[in-house]
């Protein structure tokens, strides 16, 4: 069995001390940090996903599961999120309202930091006002909102109606993502960007802080 198997493995079966020093020892031996994210942490969690969905897990084992990505994912932050020098924007994240899932908020969050970002993470359901609070506070660029849940969805759009209100639309721009977010939902709901994943994030990220720049 390949290292990188036995980490899908550790995740699956919510072994957290083992997907810990597995992904030590994959580090160790040069295994991209990518690589290991994609192919072996967060490919074991869709795995996790489908064996709810299937009735084979329950809650319970989704959780465990979470907590043995996360003791694996630490090891993976610093590979990045290398600290730039002066950072190139701020953003505002967050699990919008009513929404507890944070992996693939993190991820985002990292991946941002490793792109130049200041990152300011509000955790998980936050509400709207919150969101606006922040944004008045940082010097906000950017909002971005992780949405898992097709019911808390919704609450992205109310975080926009909210900073409309608050006189705060004009001043930042609106990423959304998340398995329940779609560009059309993004397009219906005013936001400024939606991206499928953590890396199309940093991306599109960059590109809305500087348009310019990101077409070269
Ligand atoms: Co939940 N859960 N969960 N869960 N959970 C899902 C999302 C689900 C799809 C499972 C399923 O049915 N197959 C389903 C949602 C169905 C739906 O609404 N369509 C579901 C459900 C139903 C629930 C509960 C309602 C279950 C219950 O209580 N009966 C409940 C809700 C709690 C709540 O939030 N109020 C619940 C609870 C939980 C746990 C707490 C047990 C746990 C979360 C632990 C945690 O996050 N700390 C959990 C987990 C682990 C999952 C699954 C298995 C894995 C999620 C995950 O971390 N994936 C998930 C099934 C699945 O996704 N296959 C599921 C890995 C992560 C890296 O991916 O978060 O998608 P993801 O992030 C990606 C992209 O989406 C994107 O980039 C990331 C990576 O590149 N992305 C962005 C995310 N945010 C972005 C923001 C951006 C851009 C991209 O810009 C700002």
């Amino acid at each position: 069995m390949t290292i990188k198997q036995a980490i899908y493995d550790a995740v699956v079966n919510g072994d957290s001390p083992a997907a810990d020093r597995l992904v030590v020892e994959a580090l160790a031996a040069g295994i991209p940090a990518e690589e290991l994210m994609q192919e072996a942490l967060i490919a074991a969690m869709a795995e996790v996903g489908a064996r709810f969905e299937r009735g084979e897990y329950y809650v319970a084992e989704m959780l465990v599961s979470a907590h043995a990505l996360k003791a694996g994912l630490k090891h993976v932050r610093p590979y990045l999120t290398t600290a730039a020098v002066a950072p190139i924007g701020t953003v505002v994240i967050g699990t919008v309202k009513g929404d507890l899932h944070d992996i693939g908020k993190n991820l985002v969050g990292m991946m941002l930091e490793g792109a130049g970002f200041r990152v300011i993470d509000l955790g998980v359901n936050v509400p709207a006002s919150r969101f606006v609070q922040a944004v008045q506070e940082a010097g906000t660029d950017i909002v971005a909102l992780s949405a898992l849940l097709t019911t808390t969805m919704n609450s992205m759009q109310g975080v926009v109606e909210a900073l409309k209100q608050a006189g705060l639309r004009e001043r930042v721009k609106v990423l959304v993502g998340g398995a329940s977010v779609s560009q059309d939902f993004a397009d219906q709901i005013g936001a400024d960007g939606f991206a499928p994943d953590a890396a199309a994030a940093a991306v599109l990220a960059r590109r809305l802080v500087a348009p310019a720049e990101a077409t070269t």
